[in-house]
């Protein structure tokens, strides 16, 4: 099955970000029955939708997985939901700051994942993996993606399903603050997902 993985650059000041991290480590352990492409998406509003869809295009991938990177989590965050609203709390790494506008202006008010969210769940918990189902992927690049594929995805008719994983800090991304903040090894991330990939192909 082919499935298209992609993951964020840094983003916020941290010079990583486990999402590109754990997509890469994954592409490289072939996992098996998965044909899989990686790609980076830009912490940017205008060319991390763009990249994403031209992955798409190009690929041709039969499901799409996006991760990307969130504090405050101790859990693989399985998205359910993409609303319809950019509202940054942070500069993307274009430096802007967007306030209360539309992804698509007259779109959908929100677009619900189309991968097995409840079957992932279980494959994550299944390898040990602790893993939540959210509700709320944020206001900032992660849900513009995964709203922008999914309002792709649905004018043009095309089936693929597609959804998103928020991963938790790394340790060494929290290590020097004062308010303990969680985090997960990058070993236990790549378990979670592969786990997740696994059940998307089954
Ligand atoms: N996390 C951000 C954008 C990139 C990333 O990894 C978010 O949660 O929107």
């Amino acid at each position: 099955m082919k499935v298209l993985l992609t993951g964020f650059e840094p983003f916020g000041g941290s010079p990583i970000n486990p999402s590109i991290q754990a997509a890469r480590a994954i592409a490289e352990m072939r996992l098996e029955g998965i044909d899989l492409s990686t790609t980076l998406l830009p912490v940017d509003r205008i060319s991390g939708p763009t990249t994403l869809v031209l992955a798409v295009e190009t690929f041709r991938p039969a499901a799409v997985l996006c991760l990307g990177q969130t504090m405050g989590r101790a859990a693989l965050s399985i998205e359910r939901v993409a609303i319809n609203l950019l509202d940054f709390s942070i500069a993307d790494n274009a430096g802007v700051t967007v306030t209360d506008e539309p992804i698509v202006p007259n779109g959908p008010a929100a677009y619900f994942a189309t991968l097995p969210v409840r079957q992932m769940l279980a494959a994550v918990r299944d390898a040990g993996v602790p893993a939540e189902l959210s509700l709320s992927a944020g206001t900032f690049l992660c849900n513009q993606v995964l709203y922008s594929l999914l309002h792709h995805l649905a004018v043009n008719g095309m089936s693929i399903p597609a959804g998103f994983i928020h991963l938790p800090a790394l340790p060494e991304q929290v290590a020097g603050r004062t308010a303990i903040t969680p985090s997960m090894s990058l070993d236990t991330m790549i378990a979670g997902v592969s786990a997740a990939l696994r059940s998307i192909a089954s």
